[in-house]
């Protein structure tokens, strides 16, 4: 039954079953959409915290997720943020926008890459059974973490950068607002968004947001996908907390995988990534926001208020004693400005939108990611008040894409794959 027919606040065991549906609805053959209608490709973070949540209940099938979206990385690494395989009128841009020229399409960025810590989870949920998978996609990750170090860097720094929005996977954070400012519009081939054909357009991002982010794609396009060129020339390039303490959560994660199969040479590669990690930090870290934030590569200058990826890094294995009663300070009144945590940005600052996307609103894989990195360095109140807001607010608003942080309203699309997923790996009282 849907849940939309039964009364609210839903019960556990109604969200249990519901999630293991949403995600069996969800799948196209051997990948899963993170929505029919909106979203009807592959992408990248999405399906992987999907096999997380198809972990808790079909391990092979989670493998099986991850290994489809490697069929989409390119011969330089890149694990692409979209993997096409067909064309389909409901989405925008597609596969002839793009231009990628890979076979299957996919689209020119990538996305945050949670993959290597997923793939450390399914491998130590049975480790018998998950070794040889383990070490046919071992490489094709390293693949793709030796491309962000080497293609997402401007030289001598450490900190990885995006090179468009959506490879942040916070499409219009506030993260990005000065930066696309400065990304020229004009001349942008005319076209029709599509997702505001799905969704109320005041929770997606503005038509001038678009505009940009379509410039950037044909910018791309027209460099033949010269990673290494976009990020050192293009128009757009800023240092992303969120992919930098991702990837260096993964890398710690993938090194942790190298010892397990052996690969002592791959081990030593990763080491050389890790020696930055604490720099990276530094170049991030803002004192006047007392958090770790956002940094324009063109112009030097932080993003203007705290995003809730700045809590990423104790996942990233980052602790800085000097700093820690600062960002601690800050992680608490962002806490204690909303109902639900954790907004995606400061709700006590004037660009905050409650319900515009990745401008305010609550989505359960961050709050998942920045919990974890919490309760490991021991912060268990504020991890366990985030995942008990995750839980009250899909109790009461069901498996939407993202959440009203003040009243708990889903927003977005709905039958959310991704939210499905954090629910039955973490959310839910069956994983107490
Ligand atoms: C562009 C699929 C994706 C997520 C992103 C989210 C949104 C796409 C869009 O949806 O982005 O990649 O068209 O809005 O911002 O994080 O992976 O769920």
């Amino acid at each position: 039954m849907a849940l939309q027919e039964l009364e609210k606040p839903y019960s556990d065991a109604d969200l249990d079953q519901r999630a293991i549906a949403i995600l069996r609805e969800n799948e196209w053959g051997d990948y899963t959409l993170p929505t029919r209608g909106l979203y009807p490709y592959q992408w990248n973070w999405d399906s992987m915290f999907v096999a997380l949540g198809f972990s808790e209940f079909d391990l092979n099938r989670a493998w099986t997720e991850v290994e489809t979206l490697f069929e989409g990385q390119w011969n330089n690494g890149m694990a692409a943020h979209i993997v096409f395989r067909k064309d389909d009128p409901n989405y925008f841009p597609g596969p002839m926008v793009w231009g990628s020229g890979q076979n299957p399409p996919t689209s020119g960025c990538s996305q945050p890459p949670v993959a290597a810590t997923v793939v450390r989870d399914l491998y130590e949920k049975d480790p018998e059974n998950g070794r040889d998978r383990l070490k046919a996609l071992f490489p094709k990750l390293m693949a793709w973490h030796r491309w962000f170090h080497t293609k997402r860097v401007i030289s001598g720094g450490a900190a990885i950068a995006v090179t468009h929005p959506w490879e942040s996977g916070r499409d219009n954070s506030p993260d990005w607002d000065a930066a696309l400012e400065n990304v020229d519009p004009s001349g942008v081939t005319p076209y029709t968004r599509r997702d505001t054909g799905h969704v109320d357009a005041s929770m997606r991002p503005t038509n001038e947001e678009y505009d940009r982010y379509l410039k950037l794609v044909e910018y791309g396009r027209d460099t033949g996908w010269d990673h290494a060129q976009i990020t050192r020339e293009g128009p757009f390039a800023v240092a992303d907390p969120g992919v930098t303490f991702i990837l260096m959560r993964a890398d710690r994660d993938l090194k942790a995988l190298a010892k397990a199969i052996g690969a002592e040479d791959s081990a030593h590669e990763i080491d050389t990534w890790l020696y930055h990690a604490e720099e990276s930090a530094d170049f991030l870290w803002s004192e006047a926001l007392g958090a770790y934030a956002a940094r324009d590569l063109r112009t030097g200058a932080h993003a203007v208020g705290v995003s809730s990826v700045a809590f990423l890094s104790y996942y990233a294995g980052i602790a800085v004693p000097r700093r820690d009663a600062k960002l601690q300070a800050t992680l608490r009144r962002i806490l204690d400005s909303s109902t639900y945590s954790i907004p995606s940005f400061d709700p006590e600052h004037p660009r905050f939108d409650s319900k515009r996307y990745w401008r305010g609103p609550v989505w359960a894989i961050i709050n998942y990611i920045v919990a974890r990195g919490l309760a490991e360095y021991g912060f268990e109140r504020e991890a366990t008040r985030i995942r008990m807001d995750t839980r009250s607010v899909i109790r009461e608003s069901g498996f939407y894409e993202y959440f009203d942080p003040i009243v708990g309203t889903g927003a977005g699309g709905n039958q959310f794959a991704w939210t499905a997923a954090i629910w039955l790996a973490w959310a839910s009282p069956m994983t107490d």
